[in-house]
């Protein structure tokens, strides 16, 4: 007779569960392999995590990956060589992005290691390290689990990743996953706010004077304002200072995006001229959990200078390039607020010019910012809806379809330029990888964030080549109850990189894909299967999709193979010498 895994002693991989768990994590994406299968037995068995399994184990990445950034913690399953190394493209994601998930790969057993043994998924030479050699590459930690060091070894590994809000690495034996495991105490979760008293005090003091001499203050805000848990500090100094402030691509929505004061996208180059000005003029800048990358910046055309203002990183502030080590992002954010509100009535720091501008319209995606986009407002009006689609129009009016409780997903391509621009209702989330960037990410990623959070509606933006790399994902989010809006924009192959070069190459062409039959083939129940090809077409089916809430929707948008979205043409006006996206 058998034991099932919930009637014997905890074993080592149940204390992992136990562990995961208490750091909130409901779902544990992965595939079977026969190595990992009766670990397995012991995930079905365990009371508060639930088994996701996915079709391909970098889709189990992407979507823990998406899982985490709801969730604050995320973790995979795979099995040894062959799935796990599927998976490592989305942890060196995980990593790029700063998100904090673990990455469990189940082996052979300590005797076949022993033995050294030619079992599958090895490269035949008996080296049973090579696969977590290569994801030390791309993970903040790692161990190989053996029965005497494993529970310190996973407490070790859990704690890193929370303090750095980075992936970490677990390769286990199956027996030891399935050896006895001693019961521990709880693990002590790292406070993000815990602070170096003596720099804090110290760059208390350098803040105040920098912003006693301010000529016009504004803060800019990126992601790490969300990996370091600092959205409420920052909406609190937004709040106390009332400054003009705009957010890089990857912080889209850290901030809330229907209140007066936001700016709007800040790209370099690429930006709206009002938020460019305002952001490269302010005197300071405080920026917060800010990441100057390429797509951050339209490809370095920023012209504030990074060594001046008050930068606050995740474990570091800074103050007109003078460093304090030791003061994380919240504790930094609660410093100026604090100094901010402490001013005397009448001495506020002066903010940037546009915020003494009237305040920003209560719902502005709906009203045109610029000339060009008051021309594209008239000419819906006038000229009626049998007008063909273009970037422009589609992306104004995916914006103004979007809700609240929506959570935007943007895949590279011309889909994430094209949103990234627009104002988001308040409350409305977004997710992107505009940093590892790596094509078909979204997909998988809708999956983990909508189990971890399932109130909200997920809305997917993504080209017809980003789809084609994790397009069978779209079956496993039918198994669950995911109800997403996917807008799959057929502009017949790889648009964006068609204006980087080789317009008419075909290496930037792909298979020409039935996608209004996809969502059948992939087993979707119901699916609501919509095209557009005109204005009026994309507003019917953008409307039909916001009310049909519980059906998988699918809206396949036709764009011409040359058109690009606002962004990409400001940044051809404003540096026709930048204009090129290879770096
Ligand atoms: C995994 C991966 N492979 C290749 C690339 C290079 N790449 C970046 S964007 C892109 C094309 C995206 O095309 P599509 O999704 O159709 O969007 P479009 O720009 O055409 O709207 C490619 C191939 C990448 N970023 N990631």
């Amino acid at each position: 007779m058998t034991t099932s895994p919930s009637e014997a002693a905890p074993a080592v991989i149940d204390h992992l569960l136990d562990r995961l768990s208490a750091l909130g994590v409901r779902h544990l994406f992965g595939m079977p392999g026969d190595y990992n299968l009766k670990v397995l037995d012991h995930v079905l068995a365990h009371p508060r995590v639930q088994w996701v399994g996915t079709v391909n184990e970098l889709g189990s990445a992407y979507a823990a990956d998406g899982y985490a950034r709801v969730n604050g913690f995320g973790a995979l399953l795979t099995t040894f060589g062959v799935g796990e190394l599927n998976a490592i493209n989305g942890v060196a994601g995980a990593y790029a992005e700063r998100v904090p998930l673990l990455h469990i790969a189940i082996g052979p057993t300590r005797a076949t290691e022993r033995a050294g043994s030619l079992v599958h998924h090895t490269l035949g030479d008996g080296d049973f390290e090579r696969f977590a050699r290569a994801h030390r590459q791309v993970v903040c930690a790692d161990a190989v689990l053996r029965p005497d060091n494993a529970l310190a070894e996973i407490d070790r590994v859990l704690t890193t990743c929370l303090r750095e809000s980075l992936p970490g690495y677990l390769r286990v034996p199956r027996d030891v996953a399935l050896g006895p495991a001693a019961p521990r105490p709880a693990l002590d979760v790292p406070d993000p706010k815990a602070a170096d008293p003596e720099q804090l005090a110290a760059f208390r003091d350098a803040a105040r004077d920098r912003l006693a001499t301010a000529r016009a203050v504004a803060v800019l805000a990126d992601f790490l304002v969300d990996r370091c848990h600092a959205r409420a500090e920052l909406a609190a100094l937004l709040a106390a200072g009332r400054f003009p402030h705009a957010v890089l691509i990857a912080g889209k929505t850290v901030v809330d995006e229907s209140r007066p004061g936001f700016l709007g996208l800040y790209a370099g180059a690429m930006s709206d001229d009002r938020v460019r000005s305002t952001i490269d003029r302010a005197d300071p800048l405080i920026r917060a959990g800010v990441l100057l990358t390429d797509m951050a910046t339209g490809k370095f055309t920023h012209e504030f200078d990074p060594d001046k203002g008050i930068d606050l990183g995740p474990t570091t502030a800074r103050v007109d390039g003078v460093a304090f080590p030791g003061v994380p992002l919240a504790a930094a954010l609660d410093v100026l607020t604090e100094l901010v509100r402490g001013r005397p009535p009448g001495e506020a720091p002066v903010t940037a010019p546009a915020d003494r501008r009237a305040p920003a319209p209560a719902r502005p995606a709906e009203f045109p910012t610029t000339l060009k986009d008051a021309v594209v407002a008239l000419g819906r009006k006038v000229c009626g809806p049998g007008i063909p689609l273009t970037q422009s129009y589609l992306w104004q009016a995916v914006g103004e379809s979007l809700r609240p409780h929506h959570t935007v997903y943007a895949d590279n391509g011309t889909a994430l330029m094209g949103i990234a621009d627009r104002r988001f209702p308040g409350g409305a989330r977004f997710v992107a990888q505009p940093l590892w960037a790596s094509i078909g990410y979204c997909i998988p990623a809708l999956l983990g964030a909508q189990l971890a959070d399932p109130s909200r509606r997920g809305v997917l933006l993504i080209g017809d080549g980003s789809a084609q790399l994790t397009a069978p994902e779209l079956g496993t989010v039918d198994r669950h109850p995911v109800k997403p809006i996917v807008v799959l924009v057929n502009n017949d192959g790889y648009t964006i990189e068609r204006i980087t070069h080789g317009l008419r190459a075909p290496y930037n062409e792909v298979a020409r894909w039935r996608w209004a039959a996809l969502p059948a083939a992939l087993g979707v129940r119901n699916p609501l299967v919509l095209s557009a090809r005109t204005r009026g077409q994309l507003d019917r089916a953008l409307a039909r999709a916001t009310s049909a809430t519980d059906r998988f929707v699918l809206i396949e948008v036709f764009v011409g193979k040359d058109d690009v979205p606002p962004p990409l043409k400001r940044m051809t006006a404003n540096r026709p010498d930048r204009a090129k996206w290879v770096p």
